[in-house]
C-alpha cells in the first residue's frame, strides 16, 4: 500500500505497511479500487450530453468518495459494495451516453480510460488485488509534479464531496458541485492536462469549496437558526446515563435529541459536534447536557470513560477499543468492521436510534473528565452583530491583529505549537477559529478584548466559511480593497482532506501568507510547493515565538 493523503502519513512521506490511522493493506487496496471505479464512472459521465446524467448517480459519486476520506470507513464489505455499485452505475450509464452522443451526431472523443471500461466482475479479494494494481502510487505519472497536482486535486475533491454530502443530508443540493466532482475526478485521468491546467482545476475546486461551505452554512442556519454565543458545559450531569454523538452531522444529533425526549437519557456532543450547542434549535433541548472530551484523536480515552452508547456520524473514527466497541455505532458513510451501523432514514422519516436509547437506559452515567465550560457560537452573524465594537477596537488600536487558527487537530506532539501560539499572542490579538484545531487552546481562558472573547469560535471546519464572510465584511467596512489588506494572519493546522479543500478555498480567494502545519502535505512535490510559495507565499509553521513575532508585524 501507499497512502499519503493525510497529515499523519508515516514520516511525512507515506504509509506503506499499515496506516497510522489503522487502514491496513487490504482496505487501502479496496479504497484505491473504489476511487478507480469512481473515476471511471466520472469519465463516462463527463461524456454525457446535457440531460443524460442521473442525479442519483451524481450524488452517489460524492457519497462514495466521502467513504475514502481519512478516518471515515474501515469496513471492507461496505467499500466493496460501494465499488460494485459504482461499476453497476457506470455500466448502466455508458450505453445511454453512447446512444445520446450518437443521436446528437457527436463523434467519439479519445478512447475512454480503462477505468471506464474495466469489467466489474470479481469478489472482494479480486477487487483488493486489482485495487493494488491500479492504485495511483502503483503507476505514478512520470512527471512528479503532475502526479502531485492530481493528488492535490483528488484530495480537494474528496473534501468537496464530504461537504456536499452534509448539505444534501439537509436537502440543500447543488448539481454544479456534483458535476465538478466528476469533472475533477475525470481530469486526474487525462494525460493531456499539464501543470497549469491542474493548478487551475485545483483553484476551481477551491472556488467550489467556498460554494459548498456557503451551501452548508445556508443549510445549517436555515434548519437550525444562526449560532449564538453560548457557554457549553464540559462536565457531566450526575445520576443520568447518556448518548455521546461525535462527527459533524447536525441532523443525526437533532434526531437523537428528538428521540430521547422523556427517556431519561441525556445527550452529549463530542469533537466537531461541540458547535451544535450554539444553534437555537439545539438549545431547545434541555437534555442536551454538554460536550464530553476532546478532539477526535482523544476518542479512545473519551469513549471508554463515557459508559454509554456512542454514535459516530462522520470522520474521524479510530480503531475501537474492546472496552467500548459494543457501545459504538456508526451511521452515514462511516463504517468499521464489526461495529453496529444505523441505516439511512426513509424518505420523510428519521433514522432509528432506538437501539442506542435502550442501551443507554441500561448504562452507567459517564465518568466526569473535566469541569467548567467553553464559549462557542461566534459564527458570522454573531461576530457581525458586534461589528461596531470590533471596528472601534481596530480603529483605536486596541485590536491589532486577527489570527485565523482554523483547521484540524491531530496526535502529533508538534501540534503543541498551536497551544504555544495561542498563549504567546499578545493581548491585542484575537484568534478566529473553526474546526477541531481549536481543542489545542479553546479551554485556556485567554480573556477578552473590547467585550469579546479572545478566541472566537465560528464552529466546525466547514464554518471556515464564516471566517471568510467576517473578513470580507470587515474589508468592506474599512474600505480595504482585499482581505489581504486587513490585519489578519493565517496559521492553519491541517489533517485530512476537508482541510485540503479549505486551504484551496483560501488560495482561490487570493489569501496570501498562510502558515500551514504541523508539516506541509507529503503529496506536494518540491516544485508544486515552490509554486505555492511563489504564488501565495504559503509557508510552513516555524517556532511559536518566531511566528507570533512575525504575524504581529504582518509577515
Ligand atoms: Fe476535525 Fe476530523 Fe472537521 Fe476533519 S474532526 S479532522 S478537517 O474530520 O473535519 O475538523
Ligand atoms: Fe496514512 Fe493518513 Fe493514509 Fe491513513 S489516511 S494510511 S494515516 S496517510
Amino acid at each position: 500500500m501507499f497512502c499519503y493523503q493525510c497529515q499523519e502519513a508515516t514520516k511525512n512521506d507515506g504509509c506503506v505497511i499499515r496506516g497510522i490511522c489503522g487502514k491496513d493493506e487490504r482496505l487501502a487496496a479496496l479504497q484505491d479500487y473504489l476511487l478507480y471505479a469512481l473515476k471511471g464512472l466520472s469519465a463516462v459521465g463527463m461524456r454525457a450530453p446535457a440531460g443524460v446524467n442521473d442525479p442519483a448517480t451524481d450524488l452517489f459519486v460524492a457519497q462514495a468518495l466521502f467513504a475514502t476520506l481519512t478516518n471515515v470507513n474501515f469496513d471492507p464489505e461496505r467499500i466493496f459494495a460501494l465499488t460494485q455499485e459504482a461499476f453497476a452505475r457506470r455500466d448502466t450509464l455508458r450505453p445511454r451516453v453512447h446512444e445520446a452522443r450518437h443521436a446528437a451526431g457527436l463523434s467519439c472523443p479519445t478512447p475512454l480510460h480503462e477505468s471506464g471500461r474495466y469489467p466489474a466482475e470479481g469478489d472482494l479479494d479480486a477487487y483488493a488485488a486489482r485495487g493494488a494494481e491500479v492504485a495511483p502510487a502503483a503507476h505514478p505519472h512520470p512527471d512528479a509534479d503532475i502526479q502531485s497536482l492530481r493528488e492535490l486535486l483528488t484530495y480537494g475533491i474528496k473534501g468537496l464531496a464530504a461537504y456536499c454530502d452534509h448539505a444534501y443530508v439537509l436537502d440543500h443540493g447543488s448539481p454544479e458541485l456534483l458535476t465538478f466532482i466528476q469533472e475533477g475526478l475525470a481530469a486526474t485521468l487525462d494525460d493531456t492536462l499539464g501543470v497549469s491546467e491542474l493548478v487551475a482545476l485545483s483553484l476551481r475546486c477551491g472556488a467550489l469549496g467556498v460554494g459548498a461551505m456557503a451551501l452548508l452554512d445556508a443549510a445549517n442556519t436555515g434548519r437550525f437558526g444562526h449560532p449564538e454565543p453560548t457557554q457549553v458545559s464540559l462536565g457531566v450531569r450526575a445520576g443520568a446515563p447518556g448518548i455521546l454523538v461525535s462527527g459533524h452531522d447536525l441532523l443525526d444529533l437533532y434526531e437523537v435529541l428528538q428521540q430521547t425526549v422523556g427517556t431519561g437519557v441525556l445527550v452529549y456532543t463530542h469533537g466537531e459536534l461541540l458547535p451544535a450547542h450554539a444553534y437555537p434549535a439545539f438549545k431547545a433541548f434541555p437534555h442536551l447536557a454538554g460536550n464530553y472530551g476532546g478532539a477526535w484523536w482523544e476518542q479512545q480515552r473519551d469513549f471508554a470513560a463515557f459508559n454509554g452508547p456512542i454514535l459516530v456520524t462522520t470522520n474521524c473514527i479510530q480503531t475501537p477499543r474492546e472496552s467500548y466497541s459494543e457501545r459504538l455505532y456508526t451511521t452515514g458513510m462511516v463504517g468499521f468492521a464489526g461495529v453496529a451501523h444505523i441505516g439511512e432514514r426513509a424518505p420523510g422519516g428519521q433514522k432509528d436510534f432506538s437501539a442506542l436509547i435502550a442501551q443507554a437506559q441500561a448504562s452507567q452515567p459517564p465518568l466526569e473528565l473535566e469541569t467548567g465550560s467553553v464559549l462557542v457560537g461566534f459564527a458570522r452573524k454573531a461576530v457581525l452583530d458586534n461589528a461596531e465594537a470590533v471596528l472601534a477596537a481596530v480603529q483605536s488600536g486596541a485590536l491589532k491583529r486577527f489570527v485565523v487558527m482554523a483547521g484540524c487537530d491531530g496526535r502529533h506532539k508538534e501540534r503543541e505549537y498551536f497551544t504555544e501560539v495561542a498563549q504567546a499572542l499578545p493581548q491585542d490579538a484575537i484568534i478566529l477559529t473553526a474546526g477541531c484545531a481549536k481543542y489545542r487552546y479553546n479551554k485556556l481562558n485567554l480573556g477578552t478584548l473590547g467585550g469579546l472573547p479572545r478566541v472566537l469560535d465560528a464552529g466546525q471546519c466547514n464554518d471556515s466559511y464564516s471566517l471568510v464572510a467576517v473578513a470580507q465584511a470587515l474589508a468592506a467596512a474599512v474600505g480595504a480593497a482585499h482581505i489581504n489588506d486587513l490585519p489578519i494572519s493565517y496559521d492553519l493546522g491541517w489533517y485530512e482532506q476537508k482541510a485540503v479543500l479549505v486551504l484551496l478555498s483560501l488560495l482561490h480567494l487570493g489569501v496570501k501568507g498562510i502558515r500551514l502545519g504541523p508539516t506541509l502535505p507529503a503529496f506536494l512535490s518540491p516544485n508544486v510547493t515552490a509554486l505555492l510559495v511563489q504564488a501565495f507565499d504559503l509557508k510552513p509553521i516555524g517556532t511559536a515565538e518566531a511566528d507570533v513575532a512575525a504575524m504581529m508585524v504582518g509577515a
